[in-house]
């Protein structure tokens, strides 16, 4: 089953009365759908930064079941969720929805060389989620240890880059999907271990600074972020 879809109002209080939840109101206020299972997974950074930029989604859930019957699978381009629609402009690739919102809402720098920048340090990220993700779906037991282990050579990258940055941000002066990215990955790192960011100062900083912007709070505030598990295997 594909379960109803909700529409994430984005903790903006409705002042509108009822009408303001009916169907063609919906439409317009809530333009992009994301498809995916129940799960925080390759959405995560994307959720938060659509929250943070005051824009409201609606989210299709796909259950196992529904996912192995397959039919959704074909027409999906790589075979794979997450998809993210924008009217009609159908993507796939959790990088590439980062990158349209973010170029979009203007959270991808101020020029094409801070653009290229962000996209070098969002490949950085990804490099790490990957790790990550491999370690979780395939060798939590026998390795997770280790990882931990080696993941300061990992943080501390980032480490000596928000060292260096005025801003408190990776690149430039303002916010770019780069920040969400690397936000919800040190979340994820902080559940897998609690005290990882305990000698990263500028990263610990980066945490709490990106955690207490008002709409990021309220969303990780929200059952709409803590009933999501982190990963589709359970483990975190
Ligand atoms: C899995 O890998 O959730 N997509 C995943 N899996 C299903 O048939 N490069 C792109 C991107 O960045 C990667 C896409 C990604 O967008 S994400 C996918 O489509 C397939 O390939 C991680 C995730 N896993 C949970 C999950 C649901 C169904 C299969 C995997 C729940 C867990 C195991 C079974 C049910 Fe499960």
């Amino acid at each position: 089953m594909i379960t109803p879809s909700h529409t994430h109002r984005n903790f903006i209080p409705n002042t509108r009365g009822l009408k303001a939840l009916q169907e063609p109101d919906l439409q317009k206020m809530a333009p992009y759908t994301i498809t995916y299972f129940a799960v925080r997974g390759r959405c995560g950074a994307l959720r938060i930064m659509l929250s943070d930029l005051g824009q409201e989604w609606k989210e299709i859930v796909v259950n196992f079941d529904e996912w192995m019957k397959g039919d959704l699978k074909k027409t999906c381009v790589f075979g794979q969720l997450p998809k993210l629609q924008d009217g009609d402009l159908v993507l796939f690739q959790s990088n590439t929805f980062l990158r349209h919102v973010g170029r979009k809402h203007g959270a991808y720098g101020k020029n094409d060389t801070e653009a290229a920048l962000i996209d070098m340090f969002n490949d950085g990220v990804e490099d790490l989620r990957i790790k990550y993700l491999k370690m979780i779906y395939q060798e939590y037991d026998t390795g997770k240890d280790a990882y931990i282990k080696d993941l300061p050579n990992h943080l501390s990258k980032f480490e000596a880059v928000l060292e260096k940055s005025s801003s408190g941000f990776l690149v430039g002066g303002s916010i770019s999907f780069a920040d969400y990215s690397l936000f919800e990955v040190l979340l994820n790192h902080q559940v897998l271990s609690p005290t990882c960011l305990d000698s990263f100062p500028a990263l610990n900083g980066f945490v709490q600074k990106m955690s207490s912007r008002p709409k990021i709070k309220a969303f990780l505030d929200s059952d709409a972020y803590k009933k999501l598990p982190i990963n589709g295997n359970g483990k975190q």
